[in-house]
């Protein structure tokens, strides 16, 4: 038994790297935690000898298959496709499929294992897991995201069911994806089950899916500034990426009486210090989501907007930060900006996109700072809405949905300010979610032994 915090993490990770060389994002993701469940573990004789920890960073299962398709030129491209079920203690596996060519094992496990927590703190009951390929949707046809989808759907198929596993949307995957996946898994099958979430709503997805990692984000974020007597009514806001979450969050925000003045994507980001309302939004969702165009074409649309090629957006003065793309955007550098211009507030709605420095200097300067696991669960939460929607056969009004999902951010929140305040009155949000996760499952993996 190991009583010291600091003893315990440093002797943990020594294994896990040892054990899974070669994976920095998911080491990352994983000390992260450790760090945060050190002192409870190091007080806690049971965690350690039913090796609680131990077994969650290790998969139940992992999958990695071929996924051999037909280019609009009639040659054979091949891409590796993955599935991580990562635990199960809660519920079925749950987790979203991600299509980019960064896509490897380490990126897959670190977002499986964000998403047990994740999963845990909608109070849903829900697993932990995540897919994907390293497909690059950039520049293919629809015809060829929908070969490549329906091989992809081939394999997957025999891994994944509505008590088993319940993949979503990521990085890459959206309604498109999700329709095509969702086609060829029911002709596999031969059945109509909701073992997708995100499908079309005339058959069988939830109001407000598409809506619901973006507005959950902002839902946080207001309750995180409430603990200050403030609110995003006036603030300035820096969203980074340019695709679903980033479109709600700036959709969100803007009703909210907020100014979203930034955008982006892997190019650069646009800045519009006249702020991105709903008329500008319409325009960025129809340039992304239908022609599949670049940010940089809203500066040439919109004159007073400035494009910065191969930038982050963070450099920009802000009170409220919002980055919405992907993992480790926003470092150490990037943090120090937003920290010099005043901002108050840094709510992820992407998966780990503050580097552990960045992550230090925020909760140095006592900025409120929400991690992913947290902030953006209000998209699994609706998917889990969409799960029950589907097993009784029956839909609810966007307005039911929206009263759920602004209730379980709500109760994510009163969670973290639980477990994460600390002695000086700072809420550790960091420390509150990854605590707040680990308790349910850890209790369900102790209930049901050694499995
Ligand atoms: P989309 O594919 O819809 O959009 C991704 C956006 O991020 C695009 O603007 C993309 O730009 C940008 N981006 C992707 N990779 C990079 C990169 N390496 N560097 C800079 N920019 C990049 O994905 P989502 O909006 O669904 O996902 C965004 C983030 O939110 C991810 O971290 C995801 O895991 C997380 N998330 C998503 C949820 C969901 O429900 N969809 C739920 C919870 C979290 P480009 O077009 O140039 O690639
Ligand atoms: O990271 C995430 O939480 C998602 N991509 C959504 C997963 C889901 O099952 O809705």
């Amino acid at each position: 038994m190991e009583t010291n915090p600091d003893r315990y993490v440093e002797a943990f990770m020594a294994q896990l790297i040892a054990r899974n060389p070669g994976e920095p994002e998911f080491h990352q993701a994983v000390r992260e935690v450790a760090e945060s469940l050190a002192p409870h573990i190091a007080a806690s004789p049971v965690l350690q000898k039913m090796k609680i920890l131990e077994r969650m960073t290790e998969p139940e299962r992992v999958v990695i298959f071929r996924v051999p398709w037909l280019n609009d030129r009639g040659e054979i491209e091949i891409n590796r496709g993955y599935r991580v079920q990562m635990n199960s203690a809660i519920g079925p596996y749950k987790g979203g499929i991600r299509f980019h060519a960064s896509v490897n094992l380490s990126i897959l496990k670190f977002l499986a294992f964000e998403q047990t927590f994740k999963n845990s703190l909608t109070t849903l009951p829900m697993g932990g897991g995540k897919g994907g390929a390293d497909f690059n949707p950039k520049g293919k046809s629809d015809n060829e995201v929908m070969k490549f989808c329906q091989s992809y759907m081939t394999e997957l198929a025999r891994h994944i069911g509505r008590d088993t596993d319940v993949p979503a949307g990521d990085i890459g995957v959206g309604g498109r994806e999700i329709g095509y996946l969702f086609g060829q898994y029911k002709r596999l099958r031969d059945e109509f089950t909701g073992t997708l979430t995100g499908k079309g709503r005339d058959w069988g997805g939830s109001p407000l899916r598409p809506e619901a990692t973006g507005y959950g984000v902002c839902y946080f974020t207001e309750e995180m500034l409430a603990t200050r007597g403030d609110s995003l009514a006036g603030k300035t806001v820096c969203i980074s990426g340019s695709g679903n979450v980033a479109q709600y969050a700036c959709e969100k925000a803007t009703q909210l009486g907020a100014k979203v003045v930034t955008l982006s994507d892997s190019s650069g980001y646009v800045h519009d210090p006249e702020g991105i309302d709903a008329a500008k939004l319409e325009y960025v969702m129809e340039l992304k989501n239908v022609f599949r165009g670049r940010i940089k074409e809203y500066a040439d649309r919109y004159p007073q907007a400035t494009y910065h090629p191969g930038e982050r957006p963070w450099g920009v003065a802000c009170d409220v930060a919002m980055p919405c793309a992907t993992q480790n955007e926003l470092d150490g550098n990037n943090a120090q900006a937003l920290v010099d211009n005043g901002c108050i507030c840094v709510v992820e709605g992407a998966n780990m996109p503050s580097t552990p420095e960045a992550i230090r200097i925020f909760q140095r300067h006592r900025l409120l700072y929400a991690p992913g696991k947290a902030a953006n669960a209000g998209g699994v939460a609706t998917s889990g809405l969409e799960m029950c929607q589907n097993s009784m056969r029956l839909s609810w009004t966007p307005e039911e949905v929206d009263a759920r999902l602004h209730g379980i951010m709500r109760d994510i929140h009163t969670m973290c300010v639980r477990y994460g305040t600390q002695a000086d009155g700072y809420v550790n949000y960091a420390a509150g979610a990854n605590i707040g996760g680990f308790m349910k499952v850890a209790n369900a993996m102790l209930a049901q032994g050694c499995v």
